[in-house]
């Protein structure tokens, strides 16, 4: 069986709500990641050599990073549904949304929380307004952000989204507002939060 290594109110949350929508069973191992006292199980190392979550071993399996993980379950476990198939014409599109979290949505929060100085130019992911823009052209007028259905893509964008809401970083915007309220709405994204709250 799957395992999910875990800890609360962290990116781990994406990769129950992802489980949650392949419909496959897991167990969960949590990781005490705010204990002075941590001691790392050899077998979660394994799954992730830099010790953060979420990361999950499935067989001979063993990974981490919360994109990679996502595009894996998707492809393993629900190809053509969570994950166009390789040959479908939006694979390209999928792969760049599934990738913008952690190539630009994340840095960009980041920056922004830092209070460094952008520059758009020098830096991959832009800024922090740019980024915004672009997520909201590429969600305008659609549902979901790849073809006509929910995929991994919106798993990490969703959970982004909601993110920085809750952190009141969100610009106003009826397009992203309502694009979380969706996610929200899943119930698989319940039973991430269910988790969560213990
Ligand atoms: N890029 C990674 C980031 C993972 C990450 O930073 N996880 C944090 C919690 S949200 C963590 O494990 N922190 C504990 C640590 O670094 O020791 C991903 O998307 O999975």
């Amino acid at each position: 069986m799957i395992k999910l290594y875990w800890a609360s109110k962290t990116r781990s949350a994406r990769a129950i709500w992802m489980l949650e929508e392949t419909g496959v069973d897991y167990e969960v191992d949590v990781v005490d990641i705010r204990s002075p006292e941590r001691k790392d199980s050899a077998e979660f190392r394994r799954a992730s050599p830099m010790g953060k979550v979420p990361a999950l071993a499935d067989g001979e399996l063993a990974m981490s990073e919360s994109a990679a993980l996502c595009l894996y379950l998707a492809d393993r476990y629900a190809p053509g549904q969570l994950a166009p198939a390789l040959d479908d014409p939006s694979r390209g599109k999928f792969l760049y949304w599934i990738m913008y979290t952690p190539a630009v949505i994340e840095p960009a929060m980041a920056e922004k929380f830092s209070g460094a100085e952008p520059n758009r130019g020098r830096n991959g992911w832009g800024d922090f307004a740019s980024m915004i823009e672009t997520l909201e052209a590429g969600l305008d007028g659609r549902e979901w952000i790849v073809g006509d259905r929910f995929t991994a893509a919106d798993v990490m964008l969703g959970s982004s989204v909601v993110f920085m809401r809750l952190f009141d970083m969100l610009p106003e915007s009826e397009t992203l507002s309502a694009y979380a309220d969706r996610c929200l709405a899943r119930p698989a994204y319940q039973k991430a939060m269910s988790f969560d709250a213990g």
